[in-house]
């Protein structure tokens, strides 16, 4: 399967991220098009085209606009969710510092189709480069008519805020995000309802992540027909698939989905010289882990599910034979524990515990009785915690367990990893 790169078409560009760089490759020319169509031909286009949204859950983003209610006489907002947190997902930062246009246009087309006068973008607070190039992004599109009053005559306003959050993993959470961006705390509230029926400031909100909003231009520029004739029929269209780990050529690579991680690694020029694939995340941590048993599975949200797990943010991160699966575990639920918002106990609790028990399998004084422990608390985590955190959390241990089981015994029969080169010296 060919690579189709759209959104990073121009990310090697001298100073790809200034407006005279984006009009050179037809930018705004979509939200020209767009302001000539009705709103609701707006949302129809993209629900025909069947873009699904990026950020980890694959909604569809054109039905998602279509519930935001109408005549009701309170503010809609739209919300961009640039919170990328999730380990191994490196593709919201890349497309906003290259091409922070592509996705302030894509806001003023997906403002106006909800019929929204003030948008946000929710960006996460440790990426102070990518804050300043948004906000310069932000400040030329005002400066030639594309924001403010009466954009491009159309006599359509719209005010966009970009938004620096405080760095915490929670706040990917779309109603985290919410309360964050209102001034309080950033934890879920319940739901339903949905931010579409009660969101920012409770009103009518929409939250879709960065590569979402971004793939709205191109499929305006090119239409319903050009995007389905990539990916599948239920996963129509190009992608960002973030490469890391033992890959020789880590990055970011466009494809249609439905492409394979065999197919990747030949773009990507393999697993490292001299090493063979171990273990693999489709989505991020969050996602079930996959093995070598997995390389021909179609990356796309039917392929993925159906396989036992998710595409999530298709950040593959890829592990050789080098890796202890646990000490790979161990770190990712240290990031869960210390990401845990301490709403719910289960996730509070049970991601503390977890921690526990793995580092002492880790470090020698690990028991026997230690995987049914690590299976039991994964399952009063995994669907019984208030919002999607504490899946995630359990998910690599559960998925672990299921193909490395043997990895996890030989740690408590050696007392400690059998992969750190002393210890195994000492236990040979
Ligand atoms: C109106 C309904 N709206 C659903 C909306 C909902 C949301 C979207 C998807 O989690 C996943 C999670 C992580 N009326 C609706 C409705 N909606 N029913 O649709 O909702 P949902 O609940 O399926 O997922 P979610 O809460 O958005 C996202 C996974 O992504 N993930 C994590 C990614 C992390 C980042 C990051 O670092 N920023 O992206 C990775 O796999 O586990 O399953 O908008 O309102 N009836
Ligand atoms: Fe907070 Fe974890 Fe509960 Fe989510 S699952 S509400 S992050 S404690």
């Amino acid at each position: 399967m060919p690579l189709t790169p759209v959104l990073s078409r121009y990310w090697d560009d001298p100073e790809s991220w200034t407006l005279d760089t984006y009009r050179r490759h037809d930018g705004y020319d979509a939200l020209a098009t767009a302001l000539q169509m009705a709103p609701d031909e707006v949302i129809s286009t993209v629900k025909d085209a069947g873009l699904r949204g990026r950020g980890g859950a694959g909604f569809p983003t054109g039905m998602k606009w279509s519930f935001i209610p109408q005549g009701d006489g309170k503010p809609h907002y739209l919300v961009v969710n640039a919170d990328e947190s999730e380990p191994g997902t490196c593709k919201d930062i890349p497309l906003m510092l290259a091409t922070p246009h592509a996705l302030v246009e894509g806001v003023i087309i997906a403002a106006y189709a909800i019929r929204s006068s003030h948008a946000f973008i929710y960006l996460r607070g440790e990426v102070v480069p990518v804050l300043r190039r948004l906000q310069a992004a932000v400040a030329e599109a005002y400066a030639a008519g594309y924001l403010g009053k009466n954009i491009l005559g159309s006599g359509y306003d719209l005010e966009l805020i970009v938004h620096a959050g405080a760095g915490a993993y929670i706040c990917g959470e779309e109603t985290a995000l919410l309360d964050s961006l209102e001034g309080r705390r950033g934890q879920p509230r319940l739901r339903p309802p949905f931010p579409a029926v009660a969101g920012l400031y409770a009103c009518p909100t929409v939250v879709n992540n960065v590569e979402s909003i971004a793939s709205v231009p191109p499929i305006i520029r090119n239409g319903v027909e050009w995007f389905r004739s990539m990916g599948s029929e239920k996963s129509p269209g190009f992608t960002l698939y973030s490469l890391s780990g033992h890959v020789t050529k880590p990055g970011q690579y466009e494809a249609p989905l439905g492409i394979t991680l065999r197919e990747l690694l030949e773009y990507a020029g393999g697993v490292r010289a001299g090493h063979k694939l171990k273990f693999w995340t489709p989505g991020g941590s969050s996602t079930p882990m996959f093995t070598d048993a997995h390389l021909d599975v179609p990356l796309d949200y039917e392929g993925v599910g159906a396989a036992g797990s998710m595409l999530g943010t298709k950040a593959l991160q890829i592990f050789d034979e080098t890796t202890c699966v646990v000490r790979a575990v161990l770190r990712w639920t240290e990031f869960y524990a210390h990401e845990s918002c301490g709403k719910c106990t289960p996730c509070r609790e049970g991601t503390y515990w977890l921690v526990q028990i793995l580092r002492r399998l880790e470090q020698g004084g690990g028991n026997e009785t230690d995987v049914e422990k690590l299976l039991d608390i994964s399952d009063s985590i995994f669907g019984k915690s208030f919002c999607a955190l504490g899946d995630g959390a359990a998910s690599p241990i559960l998925s672990s367990i299921k193909y490395f089981r043997d990895e996890y015994l030989a740690h408590f029969e050696r007392d400690g990893c059998p992969f750190d080169p002393q210890l195994a010296t000492l236990f040979a």
